[in-house]
């Protein structure tokens, strides 16, 4: 190598380790809900291991289903002067004070999969979520063609006031409207969980005894519960009583393929990529659409086995 290249290289080299040194490295701070089902878990995964790819410093706290720990969460974020926030909230109010500080302290805030209600939209970036009340709507029309327009249902909702109950209640209600005779005859929270799911539907079976012919669950994780249920009371999940339910997790797609599940919609907690990207842009001081949709569709049980391999939570 010639004298002058080598300078030349070893310049290169001092500039570009000096530049390295100088970025700074980004911190968010990231409020998780709790670990109540497969789909949370698979977020929580999504948004950890983008920031990881990114190099971003992520400050991650699990709020163990409760609201009051995730505005303690975003208090410390906004002392600790992180860059930006995500926020998963858990329920749809009460969230407009501690919003109001992060706007006051100039850091964005991105929403991820659930919204909020707030009387002033500029306390956050955008929101990151799939559209409930079309998935509910699909689950319900789903049923409606699968049953004939003929139905007993039980409904297993998922924490109340969370905006994925609220709005995948709405939109069963709406796909089934024009059934007179599909009528849901008991409708309880199972808190989005297996556990939960699991014992209500005992309950609801009690009381029902075999005038159930369907169920709609709001998530996979209280489907497979019921799943547990129906099958201790001696009777066929997926035959004697047909199920519905929301997310499309591995554990869904294999409960199809064994015949115990008839369908599920999907919603993707893959929102990693987007909520990094999201975060980006606003600190660039750009101003983003409020909502930014994920798309999904619905897995009946016939698309299963072909589908699965191609599952990626
Ligand atoms: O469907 C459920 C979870 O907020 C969209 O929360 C999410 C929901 C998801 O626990 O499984």
């Amino acid at each position: 190598m010639q004298r002058g290249t080598l300078i030349r290289s070893a310049f290169a080299l001092v500039l570009s380790c000096s530049t390295a040194l100088m970025a700074k490295e980004r911190v968010v701070g990231f409020t998780q809900i709790g670990a109540e089902s497969a789909w949370r878990t698979a977020e929580t995964e999504s948004i950890k291991s983008t920031a990881k790819e990114l190099g971003v410093n992520l400050k991650f706290s699990d709020a163990q289903g409760k609201q009051e720990n995730q505005i303690k969460a975003l208090r410390s974020f906004i002392a600790q002067k992180v860059d930006a926030i995500i926020l998963a909230p858990v329920v749809e109010t009460g969230w407009e004070p501690v919003l109001r500080e992060a706007k006051k302290a100039k850091i964005p805030v991105v929403l991820v999969d659930r919204g909020v209600k707030v009387s002033d939209e500029s306390l956050y970036a955008t929101l990151i979520s799939s559209d409930f009340v079309y998935e509910g709507r699909e689950a319900g029309k789903w049923l409606a063609k699968r049953t004939n327009g003929k139905a007993r249902i039980v409904e297993l909702q998922g924490t109340p006031g969370a905006a994925p109950a609220i709005d995948r209640k709405k939109g069963f209600a709406e796909g089934i409207q024009e059934h007179p005779d599909m009528k849901i005859v008991k409708s309880q929270t199972g808190n989005f969980n297996r556990a939960d799911g699991k014992q209500v539907m005992e309950a609801f079976l009690k009381s029902e005894g075999k005038n159930i012919d369907a169920v709609f669950a709001h998530n996979d994780d209280m489907a497979l519960g019921a799943i547990q249920a129906i099958e201790e009371a001696g009777l066929k999940p997926g035959k004697d009583i047909l199920i519905v339910s929301i997310d499309g997790v591995k554990s869904a797609f294999e409960a199809m393929m064994a015949g115990k599940l008839n369908s599920t919609v999907e919603c993707s907690p893959l929102l990693g990529p987007k909520a990094f990207a999201a975060i980006d842009r606003a600190l660039k001081g750009e101003t983003l659409e409020k909502w930014i949709k994920q798309e999904d569709r619905v897995f009946p049980q016939e698309l299963a086995a072909a589908e699965i391999s191609s599952r990626k939570y």
